[in-house]
């Protein structure tokens, strides 16, 4: 080794031990923050590191499906209009409670499609998907034999989920199930706790959730995770030590099962970040209908983000108003997921009949003919620490290391800035998915360059280039006399 590789090297070593120590440093300090001994509170500090949470981190994109009895007024009531999210019309003083709840003696969807909803979903990209099993109106898609109110009371009378977890399956889409804690059908569901006799009845409901649960992984072990949502009722948050338990349960059914931070409080009530600032969980499910910016607004966790197509409606309503958004919007959304280290899911709400309606195809079709050529931008892929740039985002490839740059606002002049950190050495870039041809590739400046897209580059999709790169040495980097400062 000559003098200069040495003192390189050496430096290295000491900026790495240095940086770890920080590092090392930040993660006691960060734990110390407070120190109130938890029962229930975090149960790992850090991410998940086995094989199945690594599939779950790659997945890139998912599917939501909303589908139950609220598909079938589609957001209307006797001919008045819902402007709440269709899944909630229970809740709207419009609508009659005991109307609501004979709504499953027409549950019958003859056009129901497991096959065709997967294969739909696979065409689009998706890797896994999350079904609701019931929502919070509490009718159940699986005949449970714990409640009447489920599929196998329906004029249907046959199980939706079997059909569908054996479909996905079959494409090689991972199942996660979507399960309502606040059930509104069930006697002894209470918000809140005020008396004796809400305490007895809210006994019966915890055994019968945990019933449900059990029934749901026994029925369906091929179950990825189970992901969790009307978790946020006081009678709930009070549960810390029941919860717990049922979650530990749960994963020794199916081991590896994933549960993000929506399931259970800690003993003071803290939800998805314990008394300590910990992550309760294995990802963050705090990102509905919104997303970070920077990379220090996930804390170093897993997380999804799930969006409704139009602003804010997840089951079937048969009219959408306001903003819908279009496939590039979501596909610039999965992207800046990915770019942040999440996953992104895009939500389908079925009609009564189980058509899934042409809005949301269409967005399927749009979001899958973009992957096809580009999903290499997507799976696998995490953040970057380089500079952002205007026109876009980064991600890298977990496996390959390569660098993408997606490009959603295409610069007027054809060409890209690229700021690239020291040490960093381009080897190649290619302009992948439709469009071909050679990029020009010019350093304007230490560690900066022009990339010049080729003339007739279709811009009106987003547009990826995959970079190789090697952590070069930075002193014999670059045309340039550096400048000694
Ligand atoms: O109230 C629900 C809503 O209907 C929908 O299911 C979403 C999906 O994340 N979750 C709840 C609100 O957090």
């Amino acid at each position: 080794m000559n003098n200069r590789k040495y003192k390189i090297t050496f430096t290295c070593a000491f900026l790495a031990l240095l940086f770890s120590g920080v590092l090392a440093y930040g993660q006691q300090a960060n734990r110390h923050r407070s120190s109130v001994t938890l029962e229930h509170g975090s149960k790992r500090l850090g991410k998940r590191t086995d094989p199945m949470m690594g599939v779950w981190r790659n997945y890139g994109l998912g599917q939501f499906i909303h589908w139950g009895l609220y598909a079938i007024p589609g957001g209307h009531w006797d001919g008045k209009y819902y402007s709440g999210a269709a899944e909630w019309i229970r809740s709207w003083n419009e609508m009659p409670k005991n109307a609501y709840d004979e709504l499953y003696k027409v549950f019958d969807p003859k056009a129901y499609d497991p096959k065709a909803w997967a294969k739909q979903a696979k065409d689009m990209g998706a890797k896994y998907m999350i079904i609701t099993t019931k929502h919070h109106d509490g009718f159940c898609l699986w005949p449970s034999q714990y409640t009447d109110y489920s599929v196998a009371k329906s004029p249907y009378n046959k199980d939706i989920i079997g059909p569908m977890v054996e479909a996905y399956d079959a494409e090689g889409i991972d199942v996660y199930l979507y399960f309502s804690v606040m059930d509104w059908n069930h006697p002894g569901y209470r918000s809140k706790l005020e008396t004796k006799e809400d305490e007895e009845a809210y006994e019966g409901f915890k055994e019968f959730t945990r019933n449900q649960l059990l029934e749901l992984l026994a029925f369906y072990p091929s179950t990825k995770g189970l992901w969790f949502d009307g978790t946020w009722d006081q009678a709930w948050i009070q549960q810390a030590a029941f919860a717990d338990e049922l979650e530990e349960e749960m994963r020794s059914v199916i081991p590896g099962l994933i549960i993000g931070s929506r399931f259970r409080a800690d003993e003071n009530g803290k939800r998805h970040f314990d008394t300590n600032g910990d992550l309760m969980g294995d990802y963050e499910q705090g990102w509905e209908r919104k997303m970070p910016n920077r990379i220090e607004d996930v804390n170093g966790n897993d997380w999804d983000c799930v969006m409704t197509v139009p602003e804010n409606q997840w089951g079937y309503h048969s009219d959408w108003k306001g903003h819908v958004k279009s496939s590039v919007e979501l596909i610039e959304m999965m992207v800046k997921a990915a770019s942040l280290d999440g996953n992104f899911v895009i939500n389908f709400g079925p009609d009564g009949q189980g058509n899934i309606r042409p809005e949301e195809s269409l967005i399927a079709k749009e979001v899958g003919e973009w992957m096809e050529s580009n999903a290499e931008a997507v799976y696998d892929c995490g953040y970057l620490d380089w500079e952002k740039q205007d026109w876009g985002y980064y991600t890298r490839n977990r496996k390959t290391g390569n660098v993408n740059l997606v490009v959603f606002n295409y610069p007027a002049s054809g060409k890209l800035r690229v700021k690239v950190p020291k040490g960093i050495k381009i080897q190649g870039i290619d302009l992948i998915g439709t469009n071909g041809g050679t990029i020009d590739l010019e350093e304007i400046h230490r560690d900066e360059y022009f990339l010049g897209l080729p003339k007739g580059t279709d811009h009106t999709k987003p547009v990826v280039l995959v970079m190789k790169i090697v952590e070069g040495d930075a002193e014999v980097q670059g045309v340039y006399e550096k400048a000694k400062i």
